[in-house]
């Protein structure tokens, strides 16, 4: 862990360091919408990163305050990001996923000074109009400007050419210290209300010398390739903070995810670290991609959801290559409970990563054995500070050096943790635990089901059961009695659904993640 006090600059460590050190070196590897590739060298990223700050600083923007990022992933987010870093500002890039109006109550909570967008979302400048701390929006962009109250609007180019004449002041980064104020996420958890998450300087150090030096073993001939995008906390991680801390390099595709776009990216950049979601590797498998696709990945990265026994027995089945589940958190910055390469374990998350610790505790507070489910709770320096003017959720998820994950974790005897769901969704029936991850893994086996979400729905006596939402798979013609008799074949009898509910399509999140809270409503209805 850092020193709170040390000075430190999470900019210097990430870019300036490395120009000094391999000016030449590749930086970064930036796929862009119509398919061009453009490369910076650490010397050349280095550049753009002061000019962009010396820019900041002539606009008048203050260490501390907010710079909304909303962007595609481009050399320029980065930039954008190491610059505020390196002027003591606070980046908070935010979802391109999500709407005006969520954009605009991100503007609005966060007090941005500024927001910054690439071309595909310039549309939002409109949205942040009016916002009560909105001084400037920069677009990178060869477009007409859109209009937006209250805030003066430039081009990329413009705005850093309005900055030329302070490069001199930006030569050294603002004197920060290990514990300042770096950058702030925002999650939205199971409930939907976004918190921002604000996190330190130090935090992305402690990221690096914890899980990319101990479980990836990154080293600086590593090519990190992410397709979890980098306004999420595990994506920033990937693209920029593990690569950058050994002088490794990063890929950057602007455009949406897809397994066409993948495999192009597989072929022709050769990453040797490729990090997804479990959802993204069904795609992938369920795409059809050559069996020698990953040939050239040393390991597979996956986080965001728990990774089902079958599919990471397919997928590494299949391709041959290490999968390194995990479980990490927009709290804790990055991945805390991981396998290990040579040590993972299908249906488990893995163990505690070294420099973090982990307990699982009872409804009333009180550890449980080895064996018996319980509510997650973590430690380790990469924590956030707290949520930006949450009081109340901030003391209930950090209490004092632990924070709670709102998971359900169950740990084995040899120290491997797995997962039975987010706290809020296990089951009780019948007075004995249910993981809906467990149903919904037998469901998934079924080939007739597409998708399968299991909740938790009053019966008519008001107790628990589990229920089975399903969209079925095109032409299927199972009835509900076939799939839960299909989980009574394989799993306890007090586990099967009491009921299936077939849906169209299940909604999700923002994010993409699947709306649990909103698919129980629905089944409850
Ligand atoms: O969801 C996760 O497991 C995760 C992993 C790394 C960083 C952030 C998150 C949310």
């Amino acid at each position: 862990a850092s020193p709170g006090t040390e000075l430190f600059n999470a900019a210097e460590w990430l870019v300036t360091r490395n120009a000094r050190a391999t000016p030449d070196r590749r930086a970064i590897t930036a796929i862009d919408l119509d398919g061009s590739v453009r490369s910076l060298s650490y010397a050349e990223l280095d550049e753009a990163v002061r000019r962009f700050a010396a820019a900041l600083v002539a606009s008048g923007v203050r260490p501390e305050e907010r710079l909304l990022l909303c962007m595609g992933d481009t050399p320029e987010l980065l930039t954008a990001f190491l610059a505020g870093l390196h002027i003591g500002a606070v980046p908070v890039p935010v979802s391109t996923m999500l709407k005006p109006k969520d954009i605009a109550t991100l503007a609005t909570d966060s007090r941005a000074r500024m927001v910054v967008l690439t071309s595909e979302f310039a549309d939002l400048g409109s949205a942040v109009g009016g916002c009560r701390d909105l001084a400037d929006v920069v677009i990178f962009t060869d477009e007409p400007l859109p209009e937006v109250t209250g805030a003066r609007v430039r081009t990329w180019n413009a705005f850093v050419a309005a900055g030329e004449h302070l490069l001199d002041q930006v030569a050294e980064p603002y004197p920060t210290v290990a514990d300042s104020p770096a950058f702030w996420l925002y999650t939205s958890g199971t409930t939907g209300t976004p918190k921002g998450a604000m996190h330190r300087h130090g935090s992305l150090r402690d990221t690096a010398d914890t899980y990319a030096r101990d479980i990836l073993a990154i080293g600086p001939d590593d090519v990190a390739f992410s397709v979890a995008k980098f306004f999420f906390a595990y994506g920033l991680g990937n693209t920029l903070t593990f690569p950058f801390s050994v002088g490794a390099s990063t890929v950057l595709d602007r455009s949406r995810p897809s397994p066409a776009g993948t495999l192009r990216v597989l072929r022709d950049q050769r990453p040797t670290l490729f990090f997804a979601g479990p959802t993204y590797y069904a795609a992938l498998l369920a795409a059809g991609l050559p069996t020698d696709a990953f040939a050239g990945v040393r390991a597979c990265v996956s986080a965001g959801e728990a990774f089902p026994a079958a599919l990471f027995e397919r997928f590494t089945g299949t391709f041959g290559v290490e999968m390194l589940d995990g479980i990490g958190s927009t709290e804790m910055l990055h991945i805390f409970i991981s396998g290990r390469p040579g040590r993972t374990r299908a249906g488990s998350t893995g163990e505690i990563v070294p420099g973090y610790d982990a307990k699982i505790l009872d409804d009333d507070g009180a550890p449980v054995p080895d064996g018996t489910p319980g509510n997650l709770f973590v430690k380790g320096s990469s924590a956030a500070t707290g949520y930006w003017s949450r009081t109340d959720v901030t003391r209930r998820v950090f209490q004092g050096e632990w924070v709670r994950t709102g998971d359900t974790y169950v740990r084995s005897a040899d120290g491997f943790f797995s997962s039975l769901g987010r706290t809020d969704d296990i089951i009780k029936a019948g007075g004995i635990w249910v993981s809906p991850t467990e149903v919904e893994e037998r469901l998934r086996s079924h080939p007739q089901v597409a998708q399968v979400v299991v909740v938790s729905v009053p019966d008519e006596t008001d107790l628990d059961k589990p229920v089975a939402c399903v969209v079925l798979a095109p032409g299927s013609d199972a009835t509900e009695e076939d799939l839960v008799a299909f989980c009574r074949d394989g799993l306890a009898a007090f586990k099967r659904p009491r009921n299936i509910v077939l849906f169209e399509e299940l909604p999700t999140t923002a994010t993409g993640k699947l709306q649990r809270f909103r698919i129980r409503e629905l089944a409850i209805e």
